[in-house]
């Protein structure tokens, strides 16, 4: 960090309050959030976590639907749910809000007008189906018919499920709608785009001012939508949930804000919400109004470009022509890959996930906290599993900090009438083979640039040195005949207890309270962690005089998960595994189904070629497919495939691919594409592109 702020403001990506969150969202965002909130509270830094529940969006309608309860009961459920998750797992937010608050639309509604009343939106007319038995625009979701593509009864407005094409509602054949079954008529509607392409200058300058300091994951997803050039958005939607305009025009009638356009506001409403419970209203100005405050948006992979561009944006059309109450842009967006779970990733579809709030009904949150912080997928995907929770909750909490407190607390009480039997002066303890300063600034410098899993290993190789020394010290012998030793050793290992309770805290909150209150502290670190109260510089020092007296009892402080524990857990994915296997048996068993003979001659009809991916990129508006530059021979093609769920598109640059070279162009969401690539569908849905290895064949023909 270059500059030095006064206060921090940090925000965590606002989950949608239609299901339970899991552990992949908790790895990614609201853990690492917490962490890096709960360190600067320990330097006495002002800091406050605003999260709070996404509850708009079509999603949100399409349960209500399907359970045939209003939208407002789903988000009444997941909201509650979700929150308590998260406060039993010790996410420590200063505010918890939700997007179908007052104070969020009316929020929402300014931003909107104000942009509204600079003349900035564009009002574009377009068709979309209408229901008129229902009375409603159906969005892509609301429309199913025939694929155009391989004439399955059952695709989506969206995507045919059978065949994997991306369609436009517009496209099928024999369309119906979702609502009623009507046959959906063609109507005019009008919408409001905000054109992001108008700030595309500003957007550059933002995100280059951060090359250096954000991750390089959210340099490239914002460049490659910067070198695209940035197109006009729809922030308008014909639905009756969300947030309506504040328009009195015809035009305006039953519409309401794009999920997303309201939903970055969340974090701006939220935080005027905080404020007025801390009866102080303007506050929050402090946070979004004062460039001396810095802004952090801890978020998935998936969000960047909503938080680097999208939101950036909407602040620059209210920032235009102010002088007074312009909001500041974030100093720092961490966005965090992917988590999977025993090699897979989660997908709340096929229920292969773990919830929040299931984990926490079994085991303690910080055996979570700690396993999750060693596995932050900071810069590549991770990896979940039960057995490496187990490990590191035996192995590393249970018997190396667990049992080094214990011992050094038990012998204490029961050898040493429980009071710290020594002085330490500073040259012993600055002499115990640990660089004090330089761990904490290693450690500072950790937490300050978001490597959480580095932060939580240093941590643990501190408690592993003090449960050695304590070993090899071996009080327990000395003190038949040298009580003075073997009084040092006590007092250094409880001095240890007391720096490692503060350089846990971060991680492992809810233990270290533990740990301080059997060291005989009453207040709870929570409670010393202040603004100003520079808690974490006291870890580096033997905080304990002689004389102190501890609590006088111990506790255990994590109890090994057994094997039977486990047990549930691994049946369930075994389950599931077994669900996965039995489909691939079954494809590979059962007769298959071939198509109708053809022809060699047929066959030659097929232009197959060997090509080279040179640049892919994913496709604005189109979330599924990637857009790849292929060589083949000496020419290029531009060719659009729906793997982006599968591939990244840094993945997929120099692969070779097989491409149908003569297949009639396409457009696509307005993009062409020159021809297919050859992928093939895994077990468990994932597609793998087809790479035929060799060197000097691209361009060739496949025979
Ligand atoms: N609810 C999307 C998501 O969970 C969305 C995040 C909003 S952050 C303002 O992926
Ligand atoms: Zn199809």
């Amino acid at each position: 960090m270059s500059k030095s702020f006064k206060r921090t403001l940090v925000t965590t990506a606002l989950p949608y309050a239609n299901g339970p969150v899991h552990l992949g969202h908790l790895a990614g965002v609201y853990l690492p959030a917490d962490i890096y909130v709960r360190f600067k509270r320990l330097c006495g830094h002002e800091v406050i976590h605003i999260g709070g529940s996404d509850e708009h969006g079509v999603p949100i309608t399409i349960t209500a639907d399907r359970e045939g309860i209003t939208p407002q009961d789903v988000v009444d459920r997941y909201h509650a749910m979700n929150a308590d998750a998260f406060r039993r797992c010790g996410i420590s937010f200063d505010y918890y809000g939700r997007t179908s608050s007052t104070r969020h639309h009316e929020t929402a509604r300014e931003f909107f007008l104000d942009i509204e009343q600079k003349g900035i939106f564009v009002r574009k007319s377009e068709k979309l189906f209408f229901d008129a038995k229902a009375g409603r625009f159906l969005s892509d979701r609301y429309v199913t018919g025939t694929c155009p593509i391989c004439g399955s009864t059952e695709a989506n407005g969206d995507q045919c499920e059978q065949c994997g094409s991306h369609l436009s509602p517009l496209e099928l054949i024999d369309p119906k709608s979702k609502l009623s079954d009507a046959k959906p008529e063609l109507r005019e509607t009008l919408h409001w785009y905000f054109p992001l392409g108008r700030f595309q200058k500003q957007l550059e300058a933002y995100v280059e001012a951060h090359n250096e300091s954000w991750r390089q994951n959210v340099v490239n997803y914002s460049r490659t939508w910067l070198n695209q050039g940035l197109a006009d958005r729809a922030i308008t939607r014909d639905l009756s949930w969300g947030i309506s305009l504040p328009l009195d025009e015809e035009a305006a009638n039953g519409k309401v804000l794009y999920v997303w356009f309201d939903a970055v506001l969340g974090y701006i409403s939220f935080t005027r919400e905080w404020a007025e419970l801390q009866g102080d209203a303007e506050r929050w100005k402090r946070y979004w109004q004062d460039p001396e405050s810095r802004i952090v948006n801890f978020i998935g992979k998936d969000n960047v470009v909503f938080h680097t561009l999208m939101f950036p944006a909407i602040l620059m059309a209210w920032n235009e022509g102010r002088t007074e109450g312009r909001y500041e842009l974030a100093d720092n967006v961490p966005a965090s890959e992917f988590m999977n779970f025993e090699g897979r990733k989660f997908s709340k579809s096929r229920n292969y996930a773990v919830y929040l709030g299931e984990f926490l009904d079994r085991f303690p949150a910080d055996t979570l906290r700690y396993s999750i912080a060693m596995n932050y997928p900071e810069n590549k995907d991770s990896d979940f599993s039960w057995s490496d929770f187990q490990n590191r909750t035996n192995g590393e909490l249970a018997d190396t900090l667990g049992n080094f407190i214990k011992r050094s607390v038990d012998f204490t009480n029961s050898r040493f009438e429980g009071v710290v039997p020594a002085e330490i002066s500073s040259e012993a303890w600055n002499s115990l083979g640990i660089d004090w300063p330089e761990s904490i600034r290693r450690l500072s410098e950790a937490y300050e640039g978001f490597h959480f899993r580095e932060a939580a290993s240093l941590t643990m190789e501190i408690a592993r040195f003090a449960n050695r020394f304590l070993t090899e010290a071996e009080p327990w012998k000395t003190i038949k005949v040298d009580r003075q030793a073997a009084a040092h050793t006590m007092a250094v290992s409880l001095n240890l207890c007391h720096t490692l309770s503060l350089l846990f805290y971060p991680l492992i909150p809810e233990t270290c309270n533990r740990i301080h209150g059997m060291l005989g502290f009453e207040e709870t670190i929570d409670s010393l962690v202040q603004p100003g109260a520079a808690v974490w510089d006291r870890a580096a020092l033997a905080g304990l005089e002689k004389g102190h007296r501890l609590k006088g009892s111990s506790e255990i402080l994590f109890t090994k998960i057994e094997q039977k524990d486990l047990e549930p857990e691994l049946e369930k994915i075994a389950r599931l595994l077994a669900d996965a296997e039995r489909r691939e048996a079954v494809a590979v068993q059962e007769k298959v189904t071939f198509k109708p003979e053809i022809g060699f001659e047929d066959f030659q009809k097929i232009d197959l070629r060997v090509a080279r991916v040179l640049e892919c990129e994913p496709v604005r508006k189109a979330s599924k497919l990637l857009k790849m530059k292929l060589q083949v021979g000496a020419e290029e093609r531009q060719v659009l495939s729906g793997i982006a769920e599968h591939y990244k598109p840094d993945e997929m640059v120099g692969k070779q691919v097989l491409l149908v070279a003569n297949l009639a162009e396409r457009t696509i969401r307005g993009e062409l594409s020159q021809g297919m690539i050859l992928a093939v569908e895994g077990v468990d849905g994932r597609l793998f592109v087809v790479e035929p290895q060799g060197d000097g064949i691209i361009g060739n023909p496949v025979e």
